[in-house]
């Protein structure tokens, strides 16, 4: 496995290249991130009937996120802060079990909504508890973050061990991480894509939360002092697959 980044000769446009191993990056038909639909492309009642993606929602069962509270690490490996908390959430969606695997964040945010893009977002990494079986064998849930008057919750909780954080130390985390004060309501983006970051291997299923919720301008900055780089990879194009709306 080669090293990558988020610049220069490592960054997103070179990591096709990087090994043999990356090349989906480049030549993948079902890559994340994408542009997902904004505000202005809501759909009205009158409009819905003939809007496919509409129709696709209504067929779509709900997806349930089941957060629960477990033990914990915390790491900043240069690249992301990234909280190891396996089993601490279990994510229900078309008939199949993921438990959670690790929390991590990427600032600013990787899917844009309408080309709009946020300050900050945070990805919940699972992986199907069946082991393999049909259907994605992992699930990523995206959150995601724009700038307002009051600190987030979660967040604090989270970002308060930031600064203290050695590169590639990962640290216990005393208290077990919960996720009851993250705001989780209404309508989720779904749609099949890749990991975001090198090896990018497709199969993950992805649900981005429509909501948008609100961070401090204190709280991102004590998460872009521990990562400076953007750590973003540009959107990839659809290339005809269809986003659903799902109610979790
Ligand atoms: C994260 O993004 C982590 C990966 C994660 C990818 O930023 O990458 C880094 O922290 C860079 C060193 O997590 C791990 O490497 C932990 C095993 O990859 C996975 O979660 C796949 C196992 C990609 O995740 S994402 O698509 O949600 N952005
Ligand atoms: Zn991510």
């Amino acid at each position: 496995m080669a090293t990558w980044g988020y610049e220069g000769e490592l960054g997103a446009a070179n990591w096709g290249k990087l090994c043999p191993e990356y090349a989906i990056a480049d030549e993948g038909k079902a890559q994340s991130p994408i542009d997902l639909p904004g505000e202005a492309k809501e759909t009205t009642a009158e409009s819905a009937s003939s809007d496919p993606t509409a129709e696709q929602a209504a067929k779509a069962e709900p997806a349930k996120l089941e957060l629960k509270s477990g033990k914990a690490s915390i790491i900043n490996n240069g690249l992301t802060v990234m909280v190891n908390a396996k089993g601490a959430s279990e994510f229900k969606v078309q008939g199949r079990v993921y438990e959670l695997a690790q929390f991590h964040f990427h600032s600013p945010a990787e899917h844009t909504f309408g080309g709009q893009r946020h300050e900050l977002e945070l990805h919940l990494v699972h992986f199907a508890k069946d082991g393999q079986g049909p259907g994605p064998a992992a699930a990523v849930v995206g959150i995601h973050y724009k700038l307002g008057e009051t600190a987030d919750p979660f967040l604090k909780r989270v970002f308060e061990h930031v600064p203290s954080l050695t590169k590639n130390e990962e640290t216990p985390l005393a208290e077990p991480i919960a996720f009851d004060d993250i705001d989780i309501a209404g309508e989720f983006f779904e749609y099949d894509g890749s990991l975001t970051t090198p090896p990018c291997s497709e199969g993950i299923h992805w649900c981005v939360m429509k909501k948008v919720l609100t961070l401090s301008k204190e709280q991102l900055e004590v998460f872009r002092t521990a990562i400076p780089v953007d750590n973003y990879r540009p959107v990839q194009p659809l290339n005809g697959r269809s986003i659903a709306v799902i109610q979790c």
